[in-house]
């Protein structure tokens, strides 16, 4: 998989990209991820990239050239399956939508910043809007870096069995249920007795019932689209 975001500010993903599960995954080759600095496709002496708002009022706009400058040329080798524009009045993320933009073969992801981009570039050329939440942040760079990160750790390959992906909280709409590890008691708090019981099918039926219990007290809307509510 390829995933090109494009971007204001590159250095701001430099970290995130570097570190750990996502920096494994780029290193076996399972997928690709190029930022883009968006000043790079500026046509103007200035290297401008934003201007002021037709109509007035405070705020800069992200010009159309430089990005469709930047997706053209990009797509000179290879045309994009999604061009997703990160936004706060974007549809909310979630694990269904990670799932399904893990079997992509080739992403463009924009972050908005300022007062965002040229409507026209949403109309004409994106093909997706996603926000990460109801809060507002100061650009679309972290919410690039928390969708890419869902995405990457879903492909196959990227995560061994220790972090599978599988027992995820979310991925069967429930939360995941509590872990403990050694000692099996730190000054008198004690680790429930059926996880040292060595009874892996019980062991099992407990986890269920926790996730099943956070859930429902946790959050009781997600409770009602897991199909486990029946009572
Ligand atoms: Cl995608 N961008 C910005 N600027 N703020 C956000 C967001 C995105 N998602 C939630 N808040």
């Amino acid at each position: 998989m390829k995933i090109h975001v494009i971007t204001v500010l590159p250095e701001l993903l430099e970290s995130p990209f570097g570190h750990s599960i996502l920096k494994r995954a780029q290193q076996k080759g399972l997928v690709d991820v190029q930022v883009h600095n968006l000043r790079d496709y500026s046509n103007d002496k200035h290297k401008s990239v934003d201007d002021y708002a037709f109509g007035g009022g405070a705020g800069m706009v992200m010009m159309m050239e430089p990005i469709v400058n930047c997706l053209e040329r990009l797509q000179e080798k290879e045309p994009f399956e999604e061009v997703i524009y990160m936004t706060p009045d974007g549809e909310t993320f979630n694990q269904s939508m990670a799932n399904s933009l893990s079997l992509k073969g080739n992403i463009a992801v924009l972050c908005g910043h300022y007062k965002g981009v040229d409507e026209r570039i949403r109309q004409h050329f994106v093909t997706r809007e996603i926000s990460i939440g109801d809060y507002v942040l100061s650009g679309g760079e972290l919410a690039a870096a928390v969708v890419c990160d869902a995405i990457i750790r879903l492909i196959p390959g990227v995560l061994n069995d220790e972090t599978s992906a599988l027992t995820d909280s979310f991925q069967d709409n429930l939360l995941a249920p509590p872990v403990y590890t050694r000692p099996a008691e730190f000054r008198g708090m004690k680790v429930p007795d059926i996880l040292l019981s060595g009874n892996t099918p019980a062991v099992e039926k407990w986890r269920f019932e926790q996730a099943l219990m956070r859930t429902r007290t946790r959050r009781p809307d997600l409770f009602a689209r897991s199909g486990f509510d029946t009572e």
